[in-house]
């Protein structure tokens, strides 16, 4: 009974979510390591991607201008956290983008992108 009431309660959030995507303060992205846009000529080993508040993110994943999947050293934490540390692979010149989904304390999903060149 108890679980069905909280699958129904999370649908029902995630539903409104998506109905009203400028409902309350969900959290935004405060700083990242890369810019969007940037053409970089050499990387950070650490790709540090910092939200203004806790959040728990679902996915991180990164592809090349081929839509290539890029395979990246990381699993997003079970805890909520702030900022994550992204261990950036060695990457050839060219255009990648990354992708995330995150769930802000007011239970909305935060989607955001970056796309970044290597020369
Ligand atoms: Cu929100």
């Amino acid at each position: 009974m108890k679980m069905t009431f909280l699958k129904i309660t999370l649908a029902t959030i995630l539903t409104a979510s998506f109905l009203s995507p400028v409902a309350t303060a969900h959290t935004k992205v405060q700083s990242a390591t890369l810019e969007d846009g940037g053409v970089y000529q050499t990387l950070p080993d650490v790709f540090e991607l910092v939200f203004a508040q806790k959040v728990g993110l679902a996915t991180f994943s990164m592809k090349d201008s081929q839509g290539k999947k890029v395979d990246v050293d990381f699993t997003p934490p079970k805890s909520r956290e702030a900022k994550f540390s992204i261990p950036m692979p060695e990457l050839k010149s060219g255009l990648y983008e990354m992708t995330w989904r995150a769930v802000s304390k007011d239970g909305h999903i935060v989607k955001g992108s970056l796309s970044f060149t290597v020369q």
